[in-house]
């Protein structure tokens, strides 16, 4: 048996393991549920490889991306794309995995945002879809619940601003708007591209006490509907 197809089987054979995937805008407080349910429950977190977009051999493609989109967009999503679908094919030993976004929302959200924005010319977008259509074609991607943090845009600029990320400065609520437009059409509205798995929304514009307050009270029912 080829190796490639061993790997595949095995991922094959991983998915009777749930799969939750989390998603939300730009400082929506993913990493505080994270948190929460790796501290909780036999859940590995596979969080997003940020620190692989900031430093890819000695570069900084985020950086670059945020500085000159229209030169530096295809780079960093190419990356991201590789790097969610590793994430994606990694495989655990505890009884749920739980990924910060997904290969799904990488396209969904962010390709298309720079390309319908006329950052992203239309050939790095058809590249680009080119790659997502055959990796989504040939690769198995489980997802068994995407749970969607909901915010209001402002709530995640005030964030934003407090965690003062370098690479993030020049992100205006416009943009966040944008993204947050996106996932609503994605996620609730359902209107502009298919869904992997089920949706459970979570109102998260409270402070992080609150917000963990509401994964204790929703957290067998959230490890539940991923089975
Ligand atoms: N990003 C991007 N393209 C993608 C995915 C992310 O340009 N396909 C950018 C948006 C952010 C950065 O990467 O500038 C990191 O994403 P988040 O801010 O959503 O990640 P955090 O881990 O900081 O999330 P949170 O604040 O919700 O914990």
């Amino acid at each position: 048996m080829s190796s490639a197809l061993q790997g595949k089987l095995q991922r094959d054979g991983d998915h009777k393991k749930p799969v939750i995937v989390l998603e939300g805008n730009i400082a929506s407080g993913k990493t505080t549920c994270l948190e929460y349910f790796s501290r909780t429950s036999d859940v590995k977190v596979f969080t997003q490889p940020v620190s692989k977009w900031r430093n890819v051999r000695g570069h900084n493609p985020l950086a670059l991306m945020y500085q000159d989109p229209e030169r530096w967009g295809l780079t960093l999503q190419t990356y991201v794309q590789l790097t969610m679908l590793d994430r994606h094919t990694s495989t655990t030993e505890a009884a749920v995995k739980m990924m910060e976004r997904s290969i799904f929302s990488a396209k969904y959200i962010f390709v298309e945002n720079l390309f319908r924005s006329g950052k992203m010319p239309e050939v790095d977008f058809a590249v680009l879809s080119e790659w997502f259509d055959w990796i989504t074609t040939n690769v198995s991607i489980p997802v068994d619940l995407i749970v969607y943090l909901q915010t209001d845009p402002e709530t995640c600029h005030r964030r934003l601003k407090q965690r003062c990320r370098e690479e993030e400065e020049g992100i205006t609520l416009e943009y966040l708007q944008v993204i947050h437009q996106l996932y609503e059409d994605w996620l609730v509205r359902r209107t502009s591209f298919p869904l992997p798995a089920p949706v459970l929304v979570i109102p998260a514009d409270g402070d992080p006490q609150e917000m963990i307050r509401k994964y204790e009270e929703n957290r067998e029912q959230i490890l539940a509907a991923a089975k």
